[in-house]
This record gives C-alpha cells, structure tokens and sequence, in this order.
C-alpha cells in the first residue's frame, strides 16, 4: 500500500522552546495551524531523523491528546519509522512511558501532556520527548529540537485516515507499524517486581485502609488496577479514577491546595490510615497520613531512610541524588547511610545521567516527584507502592514513622511559596537585581538573618561534563535556613515566582509556616517580593 505524504510549507513559529519539562502551551496555542506539526518535525530533526526508529506514544488524556497522536501517528508515518507502541486510546502515563521505551527498547518517545496544568480548551496541552533511556531528552537535545524550530520551512505528513486506537493489537500506518498497548500492563507488572505485594495485601486485608485520588488524571486505571486489582483494597479506594479531558475542571496538581479534598478527609474524624493523590501524567505524588501531611522533601528522606524494605532496594541504595530547591533533609540520610548525595537543577533530565551510570538509584524533587532507576522519570504510583510497602514491613502509621523520623535526624522546615501569573517583566528585574547583588551578600544582615552565602545554582554533571548555569539564587543562612528563589519553566501565563524556604531545627513539632517565620522575612527582605509582584500573600502554599 502506498501513501500520499504531503510536504508542507511552513514558518519557524516563536515560543517552541522546551522548558523544565517539555514544551507547554495554552491548547488552543496547539491547536493553532503547524504548532504541532512545526513541533514534531523538530524533533525529528532534533534527533538526527526518525526513519527507521521505534518510538512509543500516549499521553495523559487531557483535551486534543486523541487528535494530537494522530497527527505524531501521521508524521511518524511520513519520516519512515519502523513502529510505534502506543498506548490504547492513546493513553499512557509519564512512568508507563518511560517504562516501555527501556523494556521494549525503543529508541525514544513522544508524550503528550501538560502534566500538572489545567487541561480543556481553554487549558493547556504538552509535548516531551524522552530518549532512549526513557527519560526526559537532555538539555542538549532539547536545545537541537529548539534550533530546528528557529529554521523549519516543511513539515511531512501522510494523507490517512484516523487509525483506530481502541484495539490492542498490530495494525499497518503505510509501512509503519502501530503497536496498541494496554496501558496499565507493564507497568503494573514492574511493580509487582520491586515491591513486597504479599506484605501489602496482607496488611490491606487486615483493616488498613486507603485513599487515593486520581484527580480524574491518567493514574485512575493504574491506581484501580493494582490498589484495588491486584492489593485487595475495597471498591471506592481510589477516588475520581475516571481520566477526563478537562480533569473535572479541577487542577490535577497533588498538593494540598489542589487536592483539598482529600487532605480534609485525611485529617477528619474517619480518616482512613493513608492517603495519596497524584498529578495530570502520574509522574508526581503526594503522601497524606492520617491527621499528617507529608511534605514531598520529607517524604524522600523517609523512603531513602527505610528504602530496603522494599525487596528492589533491600541491598541498598547506590547514591541518592535532589532538586537544588529539593530540602536537605535527604542529605542528613545520605550522611548516615554513608551515601554519595547529588545535588541537580529542577527537572528530572537531570537525574538521568546518575541513574544511567549507577551512581544514585532514589531521586526526588520538593515538587512531589519521586522516583527510582526502576524507570528514567519520576513516578507517583511508585511512591505511594514504595510507602505502603515501607508501612506494611515496618506495621506503623505514617504519622508515627516521620515522628520517629524527625526524632532521629532533626527536622527541615520546609515550605515553598508560590506567585503564579505575575508580570514577566516584574518576575524577571526581581531576579535579576538580586542576582546582581550576590557577591556583597554574605556577611550581611537580612531581617535579622546573617547571609552565609549566596549564589546563582550551577550543575556541573558529573557524568558527561556538561554545565547547566542560571539555575536558580541560592542563600544560606548561618542558623541553619535556607532560601532559594526560581523561576517557573513550566507554566504557559506571565511569571511563577518560586520561593524554597527551608529550617532545620532539632524540634518537630511547629507548625511550618511558623518554624519559618524568619526566614520567610529574610526572603522579603532581600526580593521585596510584595512591592514587586504586587501581592500580598502568595497563590499557592506547599
Ligand atoms: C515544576 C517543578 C519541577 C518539576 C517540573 C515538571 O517545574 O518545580 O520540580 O520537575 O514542574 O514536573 P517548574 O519549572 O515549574 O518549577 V511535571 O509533573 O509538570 O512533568
Ligand atoms: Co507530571
């Protein structure tokens, strides 16, 4: 059979620069004539041409997934690529998709989502592309993919009917392969490889109970399918587990903003004894216990503290590596456990390198990604099966598992403030005039608080040498805090300003807000945020 491939004029369109996770842009921004197809093409060009290769596909589900696979499905189908493994209906989470580009060694692979960001038309939408590791394409494919952008005139694309996604099996795209895939399978079975699932359901089948909130994302069937398929917890375990194409309305973030609900329930009266929510492509989580939140920082040092009751980690973890923001709470482990602790620039891309080279095997960000080398991305049902299966061996509450926690290692304050939607030239100036001020900085008072030191972050990597500048301003203070502010690279309106503030202190039990009174006046202090930003208080508390 042959195929008509139409080549097609075209013009570089501006803004196609990948930021901390793939492209991200207002849906209707897509869906306007070439966006997409502009997109794709670079990456074809990004990544030397994609005759020939396997690549893997799906997305979280949000509006315009179906139609945007097609079009992939389409230009694949024009640039001569053996096979694509797609996920039925198009469907496939981060980690799934990670996991079945290294299982079935495909040499990258297209996912379409905007993760955390609000879906629908008036939403956005998202491109990554991942590589052959299965992680996210490192800053210098990113930036290949982006020059090409700058330069595209064509664009081809195969003349072709829709190709039915909601059959599993093999079917033809001209010469091309489409390979649909249950989602769910694989990936449910790499998780019955690491964890101790007898332990689990054994601890489910004796009361504990659970909820968890999939925030009607892409993680409802793999939630339903091993919680409740295959660890016996009771029907309505897992809430909202239906993926929608505008998430309900809701905003599929795991924090305890987004997900209120499910927070208030954890803290009511009949709580059950564990909680979890995770993002939009089910890359993120977020741990709840009852009557205790647990803060994503908190929760990487207590999975690195007790990872080796999981039989995946029990001879140990190789290293453990943070997000620069990410609190030091995972350092105090590493000290202890006598692990080498790497210290990147936000975004998972740059956990990659020390995953591949075997130099860490946990990872995690402040931002409720978690994830180990059992995939190159970071993975919210991972962690939720990695606290169930810590609390199953260990027959102790959340609460009294970071309690016992903190009592051993002291405890780190955390807490990140976040300005969304703030004037871009006003988030910018505020950055930029203190990072000019850096060098006179230490030594010096800011609201009481004297400056240790003071930097903007830079990640040299230790792996393939590469340096990655500009990474946010960094300053430690002499009473243990410390401050970090950044810049959003993934939102698709004005500005998020990010502010990291963290305390540590040998007590554990201050409310955090108030632990981090001094530093949160340090931080106005220095960025004059308030004048600056033209608020108040900020948007968005974690
Ligand atoms: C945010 C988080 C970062 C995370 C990124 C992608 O980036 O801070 O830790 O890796 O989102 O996560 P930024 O640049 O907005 O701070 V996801 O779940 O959106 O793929
Ligand atoms: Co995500």
């Amino acid at each position: 059979m042959t195929m008509q491939i139409n080549s097609v004029q075209t013009q570089p369109i501006d803004g196609q620069k990948p930021g901390t996770s793939g492209l991200r842009k207002k849906t209707h921004v897509f869906q306007a004539p070439h966006f997409l197809e502009n997109f794709i093409q670079s990456i074809w060009l990004g990544i030397g041409g994609a005759a020939g290769k396997t690549l893997v596909l799906g997305g979280d589900g949000r509006h315009f997934n179906a139609e945007a696979a097609q079009v992939v499905l389409r230009m694949a189908a024009a640039e001569g690529v053996a096979r694509v493994i797609v996920g039925q209906n198009a469907l496939l989470s981060t980690p799934a998709a990670s996991n079945l580009i290294r299982k079935r060694k495909a040499d990258g692979g297209i996912i379409l989502s905007a993760s955390h960001n609000p879906g629908g038309p008036d939403g956005d939408f998202g491109v990554k592309y991942n590589t052959a590791n299965g992680g996210p394409a490192p800053e210098s494919v990113t930036s290949t993919i982006y020059d090409a952008t700058r330069t595209l005139s064509e664009y081809r694309i195969a003349v072709a009917q829709d190709v039915d996604l909601s059959v599993i099996g093999e079917t033809r795209l001209g010469e091309m392969v489409v390979d649909v895939v249950d989602p769910v399978t694989d990936y449910a079975e790499l998780m019955a490889e690491l964890f101790d699932f007898d332990a689990m359901r054994a601890m489910i089948a004796g009361g504990f109970t659970l909820r968890f909130d999939a925030m009607h994302a892409i993680t409802g069937p793999y939630a339903k399918a091993i919680l409740e398929g295959t660890l016996g917890a009771p029907e309505g375990s897992v809430i909202n587990a239906v993926p929608l194409p505008d998430f309900g309305g809701g905003h599929p973030d795991p924090n305890p903003i987004w997900a209120k609900p499910l927070v208030d329930e954890m803290m009511g009266p009949d709580a059950p004894d564990f909680g979890a929510a995770s993002d939009g492509d089910g890359d993120r989580n977020m741990i709840v216990g009852r009557g205790i939140y647990v803060t994503p920082s908190d929760s990487l040092a207590a999975i690195a503290a007790n990872a080796t009751c999981a039989p995946a980690y029990a001879g140990g973890l190789k290293g453990v590596a943070r997000s620069m923001p990410t609190s030091r709470a995972l350092d105090r482990v590493a000290e202890k456990l006598g692990l080498p602790c790497y210290e990147t620039p936000t975004g998972w891309k740059f956990f990659g390198n020390l995953l591949d080279d075997g130099r860490a095997t946990l990872c995690g960000e402040e931002s409720a990604g978690t994830g180990s080398d059992h995939v190159r991305e970071k993975d919210g049902l991972w962690a939720v099966l990695m606290w169930l299966n810590i609390l199953a061996k260990r027959q102790i509450s959340v609460k009294a598992l970071l309690e016992d926690h903190w009592a051993s290692y002291g405890r780190n304050y955390y807490s990140r403030h976040d300005y969304e939607g703030v004037d871009a030239a006003a988030a910018n100036a505020l950055v930029d005039d203190l990072r000019a001020q850096l060098g006179d900085l230490p030594g010096t008072q800011a609201a009481g608080l004297t400056i240790e030191s003071a930097d903007d972050f830079a990640y040299d990597d230790p792996v393939d040498g590469s340096r990655s500048e500009g990474q946010g301003l960094r300053f430690g203070f002499t009473n243990g805090a410390r401050l970090v502010l950044r810049l959003s690279g993934t939102g698709t309106e004005g500005a998020t300003l990010r502010v990291y503030l963290e305390q540590l202190a040998e007590d554990y039990d201050r409310d955090p807000q108030e632990a981090l009174a001094d530093v949160i006046a340090a931080a106005e202090a220095l960025a004059q945020i308030k004048s600056r930003t033209g608020r108040d208080a900020p948007d968005v508390i974690t």
